[in-house]
C-alpha cells in the first residue's frame, strides 16, 4: 500500500497524477495509525518549515512518523519533506524538525543569484544509489528558498548535492529512507523514473545489495560519473562551499535557463475555450472573430512532449468574469495536469470577488481552486497594479492583498506577477517625474527616453505605475517571480524588449521571465546573454509551428547557455 502524507497545505494533485500515471494506487493518511500501516510512505511537504511541523504535531502524526522512520520503512520525502528530517530551519527559528538527520536548513545567502532557486538543476551523486543511478545526468525541477546544509555529522545521509552559489544537499538516503529537495512529480520523465524506482522497491533492492545497473558515461567528460561503482565517493562540500569542482570530481551543476510555452486562453464567439494569440494584445482577425490557434489541453501536452520547461495558461478575459464560474478553464487545468509533468502556471482574474448572489470570495479562494485543479503557481496581473497603487497611498502593505495572502498560505514561489507594460516616450527626462531610461529604440517622433507604464485589463487601461516600481513593490509583498510581458513587442517577432527586461531584473532579486516578441531561436540566446532573465516565454512562434522548442534549445546550447535536455 502506497500512502500519501498530505496535510492539505498545497497542491499535491500533480504528485497524485504522477503516481497514477505510473499505474500505482494511492491511499491517504487520515489518522495517525495509518502511518504505521503504510508500506510505502510519501511525504510531499508543502509551505513553510514551521507550518509543516505544526500541522504534523497538531494532527498527531509526529510520533508515528518518527517510529516509521526509526524502523527503516520505505519513505520518500519531497521538498519540505526533506527539510523536516533535519533538526531545524532558518525559516522557522525555534521550531524543532523531526531531527532524524543532524544539521540545519539555511536560507540561500544574498547574492546576484535569484531566490527562490527555481528551475531545472543537476545532481552530483555522492555515493552509490539505486534511486538515482544514471539519473544524475538529467536535470530536476527545484523551487525553494531554503536548503539543507551538508556537514561531517550528516555525511552518511548525503546522496546528492547541487550547486547554486554554494553546494547544498539535494538528496538524502540511508537504508529505505530517502528524500529529495526537488520535485520528481514536476521533473518530466526523469522525475517519473525516480518515483517508479522508489515505488518499485528500488530501496529494498539496494538494502538487499542487488547489483546496480552499469552507469552511463557523462557526455561532457567521457568518463564514468562519480557514483555507483565509480570508486571512492566524491568529495562532499561542507559549509556551503562547492568542493567537487577539482580536477577529478564531477563539474558543478548549473541551473538551466527555462523555456516556457504560453497559452493565452479565452472563449471564442461560439463559446468554446480556445488558445488565441494577439498582435500587441489584439486577438481578433480583421473580420472581427477571435483567432483560434488550437485546443488548450492538446497544445499543452504537445509542448510538454516537445520539451517545454514550464507551461503557462493566461485566462485573458477573466478580469471581467468571475473565474470560479469558468468551469471549463478549471477542467483544462485538471486534464492538463494528468499528463503534463512540468510546472503549470495559471493567470487571469485572481482577485477578491462578490458573485450575483452576494457571496464574497477572497483572492485566496480563487487561487485555492486553481491550485486544487493542478496549478503549481498562479499569476496576478490587474490586481497587482491596484495593490501597488494602494500600497503607495498607504505607505506599506497591510497583509490583505492577494499577493500577501496567497504567498502566506502557498509560499512565495507560488505567486507570479504578470506585468503588461507599454512604453511611454518622452523627448527629455525633464518632461516627466518618472524615472526614464535612454533607449536604443527611439519613439515614433524620435524620442530618446521612455518609461514602462503598467496597464490593467489586458492593456485596455494604462495606470500611473511604472513596471520597475511594480516589480519591486510586489517582491516586497511576497511575490516569487515576475512574468514580464511587453505590449509593444507582443506578437511582433522582433525580439524581446531587452531594455525593459534588464531594468526590471536589476531592480529585484526574484526570478524574471522575459516575455513577448520572440521570433527566432537567436532571440532566446540574446535575452539570456544580455539580461539577467532566468526564463524566456513565447507563444505565437510555438503555436504556429514556426520554431520548434528543440530548435530554441539547440541554439541556446550552441551559444553555451545551460538548458534542460
Ligand atoms: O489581469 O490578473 O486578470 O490577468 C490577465 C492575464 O491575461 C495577464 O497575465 C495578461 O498578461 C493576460 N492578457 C490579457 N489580455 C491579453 C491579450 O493578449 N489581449 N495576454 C493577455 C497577454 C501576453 C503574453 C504572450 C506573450 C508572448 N499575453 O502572455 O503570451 O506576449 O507572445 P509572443 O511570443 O507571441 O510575442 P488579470
Amino acid at each position: 500500500m502506497i500512502s500519501l502524507l498530505d496535510y492539505g497545505a498545497g497542491n499535491v494533485r500533480s504528485l497524485r497524477n504522477a503516481i497514477a500515471q505510473l499505474g500505482f494506487e494511492l491511499t491517504d493518511i487520515r489518522r495517525p495509525a495509518d502511518i504505521l500501516a503504510a508500506e510505502y510512505l510519501i511525504f510531499p511537504g508543502v509551505g513553510a518549515f514551521g507550518a509543516a511541523m505544526q500541522r504534523l504535531n497538531a494532527l498527531g502524526y509526529t510520533e508515528p512518523l518518527k517510529a516509521y522512520l526509526a524502523a527503516d520503512r520505505p519513505f520518500l520525502g519531497i521538498c519540505i519533506g526533506l527539510q523536516t528530517l533535519f533538526e531545524g530551519s532558518d525559516e522557522s527559528p525555534g521550531v524543532p524538525g523531526l531531527g532524524l538527520i543532524q544539521g540545519q536548513v539555511r536560507r540561500f545567502p544574498e547574492s546576484s543569484l535569484a531566490v527562490p532557486h527555481m528551475g531545472w538543476n543537476g545532481l552530483r551523486l555522492q555515493r552509490d544509489s539505486a534511486l538515482l543511478a544514471g539519473l544524475d545526468q538529467q536535470r530536476f525541477y527545484f523551487v525553494h528558498s531554503y536548503h539543507a546544509e551538508a556537514s561531517p555529522e550528516n555525511a552518511d545521509w548525503v546522496l546528492a548535492e547541487t550547486d547554486y552559489g554554494g553546494a547544498f544537499v539535494s538528496a538524502v538516503q540511508r537504508g529505505r529512507i530517502a528524500a529529495v529537495q526537488f520535485h520528481p512529480e514536476k521533473s518530466g520523465e526523469s522525475g517519473l523514473e525516480l518515483l517508479r524506482r522508489f515505488l518499485g522497491g528500488g530501496l529494498d533492492q539496494q538494502a538487499g545489495q542487488t547489483p546496480l545497473p552499469e552507469l552511463a558515461r557523462h557526455p561532457a567528460e567521457g568518463s564514468p560519473v562519480a557514483s555507483a561503482h565509480a570508486g571512492p565517493p566524491a568529495q562532499s562540500s561542507y559549509h556551503g562551499v562547492a568542493a567537487s569542482t577539482g580536477q577529478d570530481g564531477p563539474p558543478p551543476t548549473q541551473l538551466a535557463k527555462r523555456v516556457i510555452a504560453c497559452l493565452d486562453v479565452r472563449s471564442n464567439d461560439a463559446g468554446d475555450l480556445v488558445v488565441t494569440k494577439g498582435d500587441q494584445y489584439d486577438v481578433r482577425e480583421s473580420g472581427g472573430e477571435v483567432r483560434n490557434l488550437g485546443k488548450p489541453v492538446e497544445l499543452a501536452r504537445r509542448y510538454y512532449e516537445e520539451g517545454a520547461d514550464e507551461i503557462t495558461f493566461l485566462n485573458i478575459t477573466a478580469f471581467r468574469d468571475f473565474p470560479l464560474s469558468d468551469q471549463p478553464m478549471l477542467e483544462v487545468l485538471r486534464r492538463t495536469s494528468e499528463k503534463v509533468f512540468v510546472p503549470l502556471t495559471i493567470g487571469g482574474g485572481i482577485r477578491a470577488f462578490t458573485d450575483a448572489e452576494g457571496h464574497a470570495y477572497s483572492a485566496l479562494d480563487v487561487a485555492g481552486e486553481y491550485f486544487r485543479s493542478g496549478a503549481d503557481k498562479i499569476s496576478i496581473g490587474s490586481d497587482a497594479v491596484s495593490t501597488v497603487e494602494a500600497v503607495r497611498a498607504r505607505g506599506a502593505g497591510d497583509g490583505s492583498s492577494a499577493i500577501e495572502q496567497i504567498a502566506r498560505v502557498y509560499g512565495n514561489q507560488a505567486v507570479v506577477i504578470s506585468v503588461d507594460p507599454r512604453r511611454v516616450y518622452v523627448q527629455s527626462p525633464d518632461e516627466t517625474a518618472r524615472r526614464v531610461i535612454e533607449t536604443a529604440t527611439p519613439g515614433p517622433n524620435g524620442e530618446r527616453y521612455c518609461w514602462f507604464q503598467c496597464t490593467i485589463k489586458g492593456g485596455r487601461e494604462g495606470r500611473d505605475v511604472d513596471a520597475v516600481e511594480l516589480a519591486r513593490v510586489c517582491e516586497q509583498l511576497g511575490a516569487g517571480e515576475i512574468l514580464l510581458n511587453s505590449i509593444d513587442r507582443d506578437g511582433t517577432g522582433s525580439g524581446f524588449d531587452l531594455e525593459l527586461i534588464q531594468a526590471v531584473r536589476s531592480a529585484v532579486s526574484i526570478p524574471v521571465i522575459a516575455s513577448s516578441g520572440a521570433g527566432r531561436p537567436a532571440h532566446f540566446s540574446e535575452v539570456f546573454e544580455r539580461t539577467g532573465a532566468e526564463a524566456a516565454l513565447a507563444a505565437g512562434i510555438f503555436h504556429r509551428r514556426e520554431v520548434p522548442i528543440a530548435a530554441v534549445k539547440a541554439r541556446m546550447r550552441a551559444d553555451g547557455i545551460p538548458v534542460r535536455d
